[in-house]
């Protein structure tokens, strides 16, 4: 079959649709994985659909983002979602085991598969050659339930690497540089398919970084080819087996080329990924905090290279160097070369192989602190304190300045740390619960804690959408902002009621209660509303607190499918200027009865009328009027029996 590697991957995943852009496909999906934060949400709503057991080839339930542990909270969650995956056949990753996109890289990604997780960066296996996409939790239920997974057909955006990285210059460089071309909203309806001769001079962790990264420019996914540097890595964790051939041979919708042999050190500043300069621009500023791993940059390369520069040398007074390593397999290779040797006596604090400070579990910085790292966002608040600033950097960079205690271009260390890959990883996968039998399953009692409280009601659309204007927000919102997350509220993400009193609590702290005592309303917001990730209780716990739209310049991807998911309608204006006209606690009103592409909306404090639109399908729509997905597949399975019934 002729194609880009992601167009192989679709059309060979097609069950319904036409392959072209901009088209609803309907794919096959064979692997999906959940994370303990979106998990829980995502297996309470598997459990409704009443299906005995995943209808994928391979699900993978990973703990990784709430591990600390506070009170019971977690730990009950854990079990829950422990006791899930043996009723109902997954993998089950336990606590520790490492961050679920390593962890997914190095043992389940396989090129030439789909992939769906609720969270937004599972392109990470975009590194390996797989189709992979971030999604809110219903969507990942809803597949595990054998229901194909639809989205628009994208552009493919070709990006040619040509050249070779420059010593001291990394993947994440090449990364930033695309953001710095191309900002946070750039890859919006894309997927950015890497090609070219400076990609075989790459390893499959390093294209990981970048695939993971290609997140944050709102791209669908991001894919590498599978090649030689592919099979080598999976023969190296002992999965030859797996390897397939998979490289474009036709042309892009559109093409950047990038020389890596012209790239420097680069930085995101914040409050945004897309906020990138050179690091020669700005040294010499002082630091707080210098924190290492993330999905985006934990591998045992990257904790190599880091090792490597620290040795020798002591972290700076004023610095707290943080590492969060990607996975056990990275921690025991570390130890078993000597390396963990070289972070420890430098001064490292040596976290669990968790997300942790990424996102706000633990760690925070100190007030006004700056902290460099090596995630993949910076947003304001994400780290715990609100006035924290937060520049994202690659592991080079971020070791250069844990020693300095300024931010430091690495280039100034002179000679470039070599590093030795392992021919073979070791293997040691007795963190991972595998599936029972099916025999055994069935019997499986699912054990839930107090904390985990059931999902609201849901009920139909109703013709006519009234109230009143509860917020009003600029450009680039993030579900960050949304819905904050950190230490002290994620662990609250399996109860709606208490969770959904923090929605917008970062600018807005009265807004739950003022929302609850309107009766609810309406959201008005700029271009890119809802970017970052895939968490789906940004569109739940508005929903709770009786939100009915959302009207805005834009969307982000994961977001949209996120309100039609919970019945929250999302509408576009269709003049951008229009969203200059409308004020906090104007009154509003429109009719949504048959929602076609013309709709007006009423300003009736203002007297005016604006024309909105959407960019839903035929069936976001149907879901809409039944009022989210979940009331929709069931409507959808009574009317299956129904109809075998009658047969
Ligand atoms: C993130 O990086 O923002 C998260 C936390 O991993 C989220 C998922 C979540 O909110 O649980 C994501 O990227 O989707
Ligand atoms: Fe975890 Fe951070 Fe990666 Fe999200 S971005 S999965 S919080 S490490």
């Amino acid at each position: 079959m002729v194609g880009t590697v992601a167009e192989k991957i679709i059309n060979e995943h097609i069950v319904e649709g036409k392959s072209a852009p901009g088209e609803e496909v309907a794919l096959k999906i064979d692997q999906t994985l959940t994370q303990d934060a979106t998990g829980t949400m995502a297996y309470l709503q598997f459990e409704t659909m009443h299906i005995p057991r995943v209808k994928t080839e391979l699900s993978v339930s990973y703990v990784d983002h709430n591990t600390l542990q506070t009170d019971f909270k977690n730990a009950d969650d854990h079990r829950y979602l422990q006791s899930i995956a043996r009723r109902y056949g997954l993998y089950f990753s336990r606590p520790g085991n490492g961050i679920c996109h390593q962890l997914h890289l190095e043992r389940f990604a396989r090129p030439g598969k789909t992939l769906i997780g609720s969270d937004s960066h599972t392109p990470t296996a975009g590194g390996m050659g797989s189709f992979a996409l971030g999604a809110g939790g219903l969507d990942v239920a809803v597949t595990m339930a054998g229901i194909p997974y639809r989205l628009k057909y994208p552009r493919i955006m070709g990006i040619k690497l040509t050249g070779k990285l420059p010593d001291w210059v990394s993947a994440k460089d090449i990364i930033l540089e695309v953001l710095r071309r191309i900002d946070v909203k750039g890859g919006t309806g894309k997927v950015l398919e890497y090609f070219g001769p400076g990609v075989k001079t790459l390893s499959v962790p390093e294209r990981a970084t970048i695939a993971n990264m290609g997140t944050e420019t709102g791209a669908t996914t991001s894919i590498f080819p599978s090649d030689d540097v592919t099979r080598a890595f999976l023969e190296a964790q002992g999965r030859g087996d797996q390897w397939i051939h998979l490289e474009a041979d036709a042309e892009y919708d559109e093409i950047m080329e990038i020389n890596m042999s012209e790239l420097e050190p680069l930085v995101a500043l914040p409050h945004s990924p897309g906020n990138v300069k050179p690091v020669s621009e700005i040294t010499g500023m002082e630091v707080q905090q210098v924190a290492i791993g993330s999905c985006t940059n934990s591998s045992l390369r990257d904790l190599k290279i880091v090792a490597n520069i620290l040795k020798g040398h002591t972290i700076a007074e004023n610095v707290h160097l943080i590492i969060n390593p990607g996975s056990r397999q990275v921690v025991e290779h570390l130890i078993e070369s000597g390396e963990m040797r070289y972070l420890v006596a430098a001064g490292a604090r040596i976290l669990e192989n968790t997300c942790g400070p990424c996102i706000g579990m633990g760690a925070a910085p100190p007030t006004s602190g700056i902290s460099i790292r090596t995630f993949n966002r910076n947003f304001e608040g994400r780290s715990g304190t609100k006035d924290a600033q937060i520049y994202l950097v690659s592991p080079e960079v971020a070791a250069a300045t844990a020693i300095k205690g300024v931010l430091t271009d690495p280039r100034e260390f002179g000679a470039y740390p070599q590093i030795e890959m392992p021919k073979r990883f070791i293997i040691n996968d007795n963190m991972f619960i595998r599936p029972l039998p099916i025999e055994e399953s069935a019997a499986v009692e699912i054990i839930r804690g107090p904390n985990i409280k059931p999902l609201p009601d849901f009920h139909r659309l109703p013709d006519r959408l009234r109230g009143e204007v509860l917020i009003k927000v600029g450009d680039n919102i993030t579900t960050d902002f949304i819905m904050p997350a950190g230490a002290k509220i994620l662990p609250v993400r399996s109860n709606i009621p208490e969770i959904s009193k923090h929605v917008f609590e970062l600018v807005d702290p009265g807004f739950s209660s003022r929302a609850l005592d309107k009766n609810g309303g309406f959201i008005i917001g700029g271009e890119n509303y809802g970017q970052g990730s895939s968490r789906e209780h940004a569109a739940l716990a508005p929903k709770y607190l009786g939100i009915k739209a959302v009207i805005v310049k834009s969307f982000a991807r994961i977001h949209l499918a996120n309100l039609v998911n919970f019945g929250i309608v999302p509408l576009t204006f269709k003049d951008p200027a229009d969203y200059d006209s409308i004020e906090m606690g104007d009154n509003l009103e429109v009719a949504v009865g048959d929602l076609s592409h013309e709709l007006t909306l009423r300003n009736l404090t203002k007297d005016t009328e604006i024309e909105l639109t959407h960019s839903l399908s035929q069936l976001d729509v149907e879901i809409l009027k039944a009022g989210g997905k979940l009331p929709w597949v069931k409507a959808k399975s009574l009317a299956n029996e129904r109809g075998t019934a009658n047969t």
